[in-house]
């Protein structure tokens, strides 16, 4: 049974999905949740939210897709090369989340120098009133920030670094025509920096790129903040350099396995933990939302994405 039996069903959502969003979907294309969607056939577009996986079992699922509409500029938990092969398009939401997420680097990095949500635990936790004194922070100006991913974001999160006085240096695939320094590997990157800032994407080639070789290149007194995909970490190498001493702590908004972050991070009073908030302002969401509902618009009307991946 379909929402409206008048309208054949063309448009499903997976995924968690932002209500207006959602409304929008419902109203102008019947398009049912996929655990209420009873007849999969002629379904050609999925929208995906909250980085639903969709790999070949999903898309054998929906025999007639033609267009995977993701919300979220990341989109390895989306089989795009087995997308492509089958001709089935994909889109993202680039741009609209570009400052977001780079304030959200910035901040994590400011954070992690200057101690300000741990300075918010020894506050509440009384230690302050008992007359203990929290240890001396560090400048941010003059800091080397490693950013390892210069594209958007990161492109935006060095900005606005350079503003605070922090020294941006980088790696990615290649060097860019920027006066920031380029170190030729993640190592090299992680060697010469105070704080190394991870915004590459996620998916297979960046899987666990900050291994224990980068951390202790980063060194004992360097720092790690990590705004893109947990995967990209190998959080036990993580874990053991920050248990170790081998780096002075750590920014996280992401996981390898969100919601769940391991306990042992939880108890390390040298880790800023949030969780997945680098695009989440009103803002910025909606503007997500209209851009998700543009591509299903677009793909619907003529046949194409506003915002193709690739
Ligand atoms: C979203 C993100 O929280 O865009 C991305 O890649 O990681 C975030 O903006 C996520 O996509 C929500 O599904």
């Amino acid at each position: 049974m379909t929402p409206d039996a008048q309208r054949p069903v063309r448009v499903v959502q997976l995924g968690g999905l932002m209500p207006f969003v959602r409304q929008w979907l419902t109203e102008r294309y019947a398009a049912p949740a996929r655990a209420d969607l009873a007849d999969p056939t002629g379904v050609d577009v999925a929208v995906v939210g909250g980085g639903a996986k969709v790999g070949p079992a999903e898309m054998d699922a929906l025999p007639d897709l033609r267009a995977i509409v993701n919300f979220g500029v990341g989109h390895d938990n989306i089989d795009v090369p087995e997308a492509t092969r089958r001709g089935v398009v994909v889109s993202n939401t680039p741009h609209v989340l570009t400052d977001a997420v780079a304030d959200l680097a910035a901040v994590l990095v400011v954070d992690v120098l200057r101690g300000v949500t741990a300075a918010d635990r020894f506050v509440r936790s009384g230690a302050w009133a008992r007359g203990e004194k929290m240890p001396l922070a560090r400048d941010v100006r003059g800091a080397v920030v490693g950013v390892l991913g210069l594209g958007r974001i990161g492109t935006a999160a060095a900005a606005r670094l350079e503003a605070f006085g922090a020294e941006v240096h980088y790696h990615s695939r290649s060097a860019k025509d920027v006066a920031w320094t380029y170190h030729p590997s993640p190592v090299e990157l992680a060697r010469a920096s105070d704080v190394l800032v991870v915004l590459t994407p996620g998916g297979a080639g960046t899987e666990r790129l900050v291994d224990a070789d980068v951390l202790d290149a980063l060194g004992a007194d360097g720092y790690l903040v990590n705004v893109a995909r947990g995967s990209v970490v190998d959080e036990d190498a993580l874990l053991a350099a920050l248990e170790q001493g081998r780096i002075a702590g750590a920014g996280l908004d992401v996981f390898a396995d969100e919601p769940h972050v391991p306990v042992a991070l939880l108890q390390r009073d040298d880790v800023v933990l949030l969780p997945h908030v680098g695009s989440a302002t009103t803002q910025t969401r909606e503007a997500m939302g209209r851009l998700v509902l543009d591509n299903v618009d677009a793909f619907l009307e003529r046949g194409e994405l506003v915002t193709p991946v690739g």
